[in-house]
Formats: C-alpha cells, sequence, structure tokens
C-alpha cells in the first residue's frame, strides 16, 4: 500500500514527510495540481472532501490517502478565523496576507496578547473505509511576528510552557507539540494496521 498526501500546502507537506516512517508522496506527484473545493464547515467534513477527492481520481485501491484541514481559532475573535484560515483574507490569499490580516484583527481589539489554538483534522481513505482524527495545539498569538520557522500563522504563535513563538522554535519542538503532530500520533496505528 502507498501513502498519498492529499495537500497542496507546502509547510504541511514538508513536516508530514519529517513526521511519517513510511515513505509518502503528495498527490500532486502522481496526479498533477488541482483544486478541490472545501465546502463542508468543520475541519473534519474538509479533511474528509480531500481525501475522498484523490482516492477518487488515483482510481486505484493500492493507494492509502492523508488529509489534513487545519487552522487556528482566536478566541477573542470568536474562534476566527477556525476553519477559514487559508482564506481568511480572502479567497487565493498567501499565508503572509492571512498573516498579517490576523495581525490587524488583534490590533483592532487593542491587544498585544491573547488565547489562540491550532487544530489539525487528518483522514485516512482506503479500500477498508474511512477514518478521522484530531489533533490540538494550545497558546497565545502576539500582535506582531517574531522568527521565520515554520509557516503559516506560526511567526504570531507561542505554544503554552514557551516563550518564544513557533517562527523562532526549533521544527523538532513544533513537531513533538503540534496539533499535526498529535493528530498524526493518532494516525499513525491506522495507517500501521491499514499497511498489514
Ligand atoms: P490543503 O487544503 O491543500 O491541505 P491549505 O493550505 O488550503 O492546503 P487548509 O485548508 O487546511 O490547508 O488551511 C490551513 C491554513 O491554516 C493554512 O493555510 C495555514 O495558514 C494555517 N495552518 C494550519 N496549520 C498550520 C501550522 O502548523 N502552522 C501555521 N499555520 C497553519
Amino acid at each position: 500500500m502507498k501513502i498519498v498526501l492529499a495537500t497542496g500546502n507546502k509547510g504541511k507537506l514538508r513536516e508530514f514527510k519529517a513526521m511519517c516512517e513510511a515513505e509518502v508522496m503528495a498527490f500532486s506527484e502522481i496526479l498533477g495540481e488541482m483544486e478541490i473545493i472545501e465546502d463542508a464547515d468543520t475541519f473534519k467534513g474538509n479533511a474528509l472532501i480531500k481525501a475522498r477527492t484523490i482516492y477518487e481520481k488515483l482510481a486505484d485501491e493500492n493507494y492509502i490517502v492523508i488529509s489534513d484541514d487545519s487552522g487556528i481559532s482566536v478566541s477573542l475573535l470568536g474562534g476566527e478565523p477556525g476553519i477559514y484560515s487559508a482564506r481568511y483574507a480572502g479567497v487565493g490569499a498567501s499565508d503572509k496576507e492571512n498573516l498579517y490580516k490576523l495581525i490587524d484583527a488583534l490590533k483592532e481589539k487593542g491587544v498585544e496578547r491573547t488565547p489562540a489554538y491550532y487544530t489539525a483534522a487528518i483522514a485516512i481513505v482506503s479500500k477498508y473505509g474511512e477514518y478521522v482524527v484530531h489533533g490540538w495545539m494550545h497558546g497565545d498569538v502576539i500582535a506582531g511576528t517574531k522568527g521565520e520557522k515554520g509557516f503559516g500563522y506560526d511567526p504570531m504563535f507561542i505554544p503554552s510552557g514557551y516563550d518564544k513563538t513557533l517562527g523562532e522554535l526549533d521544527d523538532e519542538v513544533k513537531k513533538a507539540i503540534s496539533h499535526r503532530g498529535q493528530a498524526l500520533e493518532l494516525a499513525k496505528p491506522i495507517i500501521e494496521m491499514l499497511q498489514r
């Protein structure tokens, strides 16, 4: 069984490749680039849409498809941007545009630092059926950026128990505590079972 990642996000791909012991490839290596409409109202729903779409396009029972739908939620903003994290500054917005839109939203509220959390839903689709697991990472967002590591909202996110942003902390730290890392720990036994 071959593992295919149903994501076009380079930051996610890099993290998955670093965290998975098994060999994984991006769907684009087989199918080329493709736009998938993510119109569900939950992380779980959107993760399933992505994994199902790629599994159906591959049309080969020898594949296990894994997707990740994720985002950041700020309590002060009623959970925004949440499932809209990738298009917070508009459809097709870059990571930087989304990041600065969130910084502006905090500045408008007059806060320098406020609680937030990341969510990741990982969906696994194979000939044996569908599974979804979740992971979370809590911390604070700041109204500015520090560091260049990670991707997306990482330069403004300080995980609980740390005094630096994910833009400053090493990849190994993020790998151990991240929403994606937590979800993948739950996904690993399922993937191993499907490969037997
Ligand atoms: P795929 O759907 O192709 O996987 P995407 O970027 O559209 O890629 P999502 O719809 O799941 O992915 O949106 C997730 C957004 O949330 C992403 O664009 C980032 O801005 C942000 N995000 C998720 N995980 C993150 C992380 O670990 N660090 C920083 N930002 C993250």
